[in-house]
């Protein structure tokens, strides 16, 4: 009999050591995985509602308006919109609730409305007060860029697997920005601009927001006019004259509405962003 040092065994064992060891270690690694897949992808309501909470304490700290809302409250009203409802079974009004918990006095002349010309509207006023956009209030600040839904007879909040944009029609960020534009329009009062891009073959798109839904609600007993800022690149051949959506548009303004279209290079707003002390009507 072959006696060996501890520890060593023969090559066939050491072999089906080695096989059960690798198999142990993938099946720990599978667990892991799965654990912090699950564990990951549904967020609780406490990451999300400290997001929303601490978006919502800045904006009033930032903008004076913390005796007329409460927090707390705006986020109850958030979620009794879609917490316990199917992903694609929220439809905009929904969100009443939660439009109404809100208490913001409208921009009067300093609303700016924005297609397919989300990044530079916004690195424009989040450089100057002249114009506000809808995500520059306090609704659309607490929710811009963020996704949420929730679950058929279940409590929990989740902010992935969620169904998108175009998965289906109420789905709960789709149905949000329709009621939260629909409202923002409906309060657009005296001087209003819109930033449409002249790089597009249809800078009025009619399947937008903008289009489908703030143009229906605008309000000419409270607005006076509409100004268009056609953002241009150089050689851009787009005109205000020349381009057939921007007549759809017009055709589509009630006619005791103001209407005027301005050409807008693209440098000249980036210079405005760049250097905020141009008074901003120089900068279109
Ligand atoms: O006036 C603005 C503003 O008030 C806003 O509330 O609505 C108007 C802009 O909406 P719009 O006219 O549809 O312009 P866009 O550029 O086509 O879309 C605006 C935003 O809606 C997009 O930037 C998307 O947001 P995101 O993903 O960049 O954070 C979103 N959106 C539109 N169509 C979408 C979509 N997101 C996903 N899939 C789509 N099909």
């Amino acid at each position: 009999m072959v006696y060996r040092e501890i520890g060593q065994v023969s090559s066939p064992k050491r072999r089906n050591i080695r096989i059960i060891c690798l198999s142990l270690v993938l099946i720990a690694t599978v667990i892991l995985a799965v654990t912090l897949g699950l564990t990951l992808g549904t967020t609780s309501s406490g990451s999300l509602k400290e997001t929303i909470i601490n978006r919502c304490n800045t904006y009033l700290k930032d903008n004076g308006a913390t005796s007329q809302n409460d927090c707390e409250k705006i986020w109850d009203s958030f979620t009794q919109a879609f917490v316990g409802k199917d992903t694609c079974d929220v439809p905009p009004d929904a969100y009443d609730s939660l439009i109404h918990s809100v208490s913001q006095e409208p921009a009067c002349n300093r609303m700016l409305f924005w297609s397919k010309t989300k990044e530079i509207v916004h690195a424009f006023t989040e450089k100057r007060s002249c114009y506000v956009t809808l995500e520059d209030t306090l609704l659309g600040f607490l929710l811009d860029g963020l996704t949420w839904c929730g679950k058929n007879e279940s409590q929990e909040i989740f902010t992935t697997e969620c169904s998108s944009w175009s998965d289906c029609v109420n789905n709960p960020v789709r149905s949000f920005w329709i009621q939260a534009s629909a409202a923002f329009a409906a309060s657009a009062c005296g001087d209003v601009s819109v930033m449409l891009n002249g790089a597009i073959d249809m800078p009025f798109n009619p399947t937008s927001i903008f289009a489908s839904v703030e143009v229906k609600n605008f309000n000419s007993s409270i607005m006076k006019s509409l100004t268009v800022l056609l953002v241009t690149k150089e050689g851009d051949v787009k005109t205000c004259e020349s381009d057939a959506s921007l007549k759809d548009l017009q055709n589509q303004l009630d006619p005791k509405l103001k209407y005027q279209c301005k050409i807008v290079p693209q440098s000249t707003i980036q210079t405005c962003i760049s250097q905020p002390q141009i008074a901003c009507d120089d900068c279109w």
